[in-house]
């Protein structure tokens, strides 16, 4: 066994059972490994790498900042902070954005900010504000967002958890109907669910959770930490709706990998409730974070990364489809975030990843049954054209 493995093993927290790779080097959509063996990424950290590994503009940025000044604390202000909000409002179209580091972060924000709305703004009594979830959610590790998940083993011994939370199926505009109370402050859902398995709503879908919203004073909050930034072919998922939602999540890409990096964007009605104290992170909008943040952003417009996934998307998940397999059930998605779902007959998506791994392309299992192809989305055609032969020998 590979050294690294062995103390990771020894010394770390057994929290994950990653395949059998150590990987010391990236660049665009390729990775390597300890004896230098190339794969193609086609998980990219989770949608963090969309901009591909190592992006040599972001690395630039980075280093440039972390010779001149890393961390201000928000005690006071700093000279990158600034603009790095000015650019993500105007990229996104949101009033005002608040930065934090990881996504369970933003979403924890999200969470304080539809609170504080509920209270301060809607009237909800004291203590009753409800949040509607959807079954089969991923929003992250803590305490609070693990406890209205409906995955056993995410919550399995980490409780007690608090109340507020209320659960639908996904998807289902009825029950979000019936779900609705004067209490309810917010709707928050992906608008496409990675952890689940790349489980898309029914067309309308969010339109008409948009339209429930309006109707009865609720906030509709998405989060597009996985989905957003590009992934699906649009800057945001919830673009293929025709709709705006009135905050949504954002991390992963937000930095290109190289730095956690999240934000919570609002209107200015929502982000008003915060007041100096209310809420903040000690890391939170630093300006090495916000350097970063920026190039990031610069080059997922510059090199108009949600285009090419809305161009490479619908070939890729064509091809996939054509493959003659009798292992696949289904294969499902949008732009470059991509489910190909196993046969429960034909065992766990876990072995495939692993022959594929052996053939260079790396993929990671979600859920048991489906392999997830979210490769950067600076991918070449032809490098996905090597991979599909790798998936065709794999699948058949
Ligand atoms: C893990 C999955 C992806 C997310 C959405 C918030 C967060 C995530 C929609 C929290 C994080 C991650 C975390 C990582 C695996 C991963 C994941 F497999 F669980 F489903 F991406 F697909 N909202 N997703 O997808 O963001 O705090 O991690 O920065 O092992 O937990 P974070």
């Amino acid at each position: 066994m590979h050294a690294a493995i062995e103390s990771a093993d020894r010394y770390g927290a057994h929290n994950y059972h990653p395949l059998d790779v150590v990987l010391v080097r990236g660049e665009g959509a390729y990775v390597w490994d300890a004896d230098g063996k190339r794969y193609l990424d086609c998980l990219s950290a989770y949608s963090a790498v969309n901009q591909g590994h190592c992006h040599p503009k972001i690395a630039a940025a980075m280093i440039e900042q972390c010779q001149r000044l890393t961390l201000s604390s928000r005690a006071f202000h700093n000279d990158r902070m600034g603009p790095f909000l000015h650019r993500l409002c105007e990229a996104t179209g949101f009033e005002k954005a608040l930065l934090m580091n990881s996504g369970a972060e933003a979403v924890e924000t999200a969470i304080k900010a539809v609170r504080k709305w509920g209270y301060s703004k809607k009237g909800v009594p004291d203590g009753k504000a409800e949040i509607i979830w959807f079954a089969d959610n991923f929003h992250g590790r803590t305490t609070t967002i693990v406890g209205f998940s409906t995955e056993p083993q995410y919550k399995h011994q980490f409780g007690p958890f608090g109340p507020g939370h209320v659960i639908v199926p996904y998807g289902d505009i009825e029950a979000l109907r019936a779900a609705i109370t004067p209490n309810t402050v917010a709707i928050v859902g992906e608008p496409i669910q990675g952890e689940a398995g790349i489980i898309q709503p029914p067309d309308g879908f969010w339109r008409a959770a948009r339209a429930l919203c309006d109707a009865n004073n609720v906030l509709l909050v998405l989060d597009e930490i996985q989905t957003g930034l590009g992934r699906t072919g649009k800057l945001f998922a919830f673009e293929h709706e025709g709709i705006r939602p009135d905050a949504v999540t954002i991390g992963k890409a937000l930095s290109g990998g190289f730095y956690p990096v999240s934000a919570f964007l609002a209107s200015d009605a929502v982000m008003d409730v915060f007041h100096p104290g209310d809420h903040g992170s000690t890391f939170g909008g630093n300006p090495l974070a916000c350097a970063v943040g920026l190039a990031a952003l610069d080059v997922l417009i510059d090199e108009q990364l949600p285009q090419r996934a809305a161009e490479l998307g619908p070939w890729f998940l064509d091809e996939l489809r054509r493959i003659p397999s009798p292992h696949v059930r289904e294969v499902r998605g949008k732009g470059l975030l991509i489910g190909v779902e196993i046969k429960r007959e034909s065992g766990k998506a876990r072995p495939f990843c692993e022959r594929l791994k052996d053939r260079g392309v790396l993929c990671k299992e979600t859920h048991d049954q489906v392999i997830r192809f979210a490769p950067p989305l600076i991918v070449q055609k032809a490098d996905l054209e090597l991979a599909l032969e790798q998936v065709r020998a794999v699948l058949t």
